[in-house]
This record gives C-alpha cells, structure tokens and sequence, in this order.
C-alpha cells in the first residue's frame, strides 16, 4: 500500500449546514431593515412594508461550523393580516422584532411567540428590541426588559440605522440553533 495517502494537508474540513430563520413583528418595526444591513449593510430610511415573505440568505461562521441562514423576512403583523402559519413551517429559529419607541410592538411579542409556537412548537429565537439610535425615544424601560427576561426572552437591542447589534443578533440566533437538538424523528 501507498503510506503517503496518510497524509493530510492540515486544513480541517469545515462542515456546511443550512438553516431557516423567521423574522417576526409587528409591522415597521425593523425586519427589512435588519436583513439589509446584516446582508447587504445597507439602510434604507424610506419605509417599503413588505408583502408576503422575502428571502434571502448569508452565511455564519459558529465554531468552525458554516451556518447558511435562509433569511426569511415576513410581512409583519396588522391590523388585516396576521403573520403566516405556512410561512413558518420549517423554521429552525425565529427572529423577533419590535420598535424600542412603540411599547406596543413590545407587548405583542408574547402573542407572536404563542403564535409560532402553535404554528411550529418550541424553536430558538431571539429577540431584538430595534431602533436603538432612537433610544431617546424609547418608551421601552429597564423594567420592560427584566420583564421579557422573565419571560425567557433573549432580548438583544439593535439598530438596523446604525448597525448596532446587528451581526450579534444574528450571530447569537445562529448558535441557539445549532445548539438545539433536532426534533425527534419519528
Ligand atoms: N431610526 C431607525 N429607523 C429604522 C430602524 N429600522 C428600521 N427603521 C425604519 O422603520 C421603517 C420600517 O422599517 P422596515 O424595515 O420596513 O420594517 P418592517 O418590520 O420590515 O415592516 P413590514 O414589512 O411592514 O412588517 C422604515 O422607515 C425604516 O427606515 C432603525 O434601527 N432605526
Ligand atoms: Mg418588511
């Protein structure tokens, strides 16, 4: 036998997985724009809401582990629609997103996440407080924040305007998922 085949050039091999994350709010308060500047680092002040879902994709480095994030940017919830059960579907983490300076995309979060977990059960998820170069202006206080804790929240504050806690949001998100164990197969 040939002992060179051995031989080992000294480059671990990097593993490549795949992984689908919703970003869930209530409308306006920052998903587009999260995803543009994680993506593309980019920041649009001009307010497009989005219909139905769009999808785009990057990828992460957790570990020495490659995580291609399958962006799914969804139509925020409203007063005519609701977010998509079918959209969900498949999801291994969600991306909560409320606007730091409109308390009430706070308190909805508990819903959406009641939401998502009928639609799909339990899965990682983070949760971005958004707007954070408005802090100023925000409505949402120390006490909100313990509360959300509480709740078993990981709460993270970003700013899509400034890139604030972009790339760890997402970042953090990735790893919760990779550190998830994978739903039982049956
Ligand atoms: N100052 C500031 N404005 C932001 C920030 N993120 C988003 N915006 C603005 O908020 C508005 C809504 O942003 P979008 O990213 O479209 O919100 P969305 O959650 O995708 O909205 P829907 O698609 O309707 O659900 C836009 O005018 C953005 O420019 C931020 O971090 N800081
Ligand atoms: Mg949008």
């Amino acid at each position: 036998m040939d002992t060179d085949t051995t031989a080992t050039n000294g480059n671990a091999r990097l593993d490549m997985v795949q992984k689908k994350i919703c970003l869930v709010g209530v409308f306006g308060t920052g998903k587009t724009s999260l995803v543009q500047r994680f993506v593309q680092s980019i920041f649009a002040v001009k307010y497009h809401s989005t219909i139905g879902v769009k999808v785009d994709r990057k990828e992460v480095l957790v570990d020495r582990v490659g995580v291609n994030l399958l962006l799914w940017d969804l139509a925020g919830r409203d007063a005519d629609q609701d977010i998509s059960p079918s959209y969900l579907r498949g999801s291994h983490g969600v991306f909560y997103v409320a606007d730091g300076t409109r308390p009430e995309t706070v308190h909805e979060l508990d819903d959406l996440r009641r939401l998502v977990t009928d639609a799909i059960g339990a899965v990682p998820s983070i949760a971005a407080i958004n707007k954070a170069d408005l802090a100023a202006d925000w409505k949402f206080t120390p006490a909100d924040e313990q509360a959300l804790l509480a709740r078993d929240f990981q709460v993270i504050h970003t700013s899509a305007g400034t890139g604030t806690g972009v790339d760890d949001a997402f970042n953090r998100l990735a790893r919760f998922v990779l550190a998830a164990r994978p739903p039982h197969a049956t």
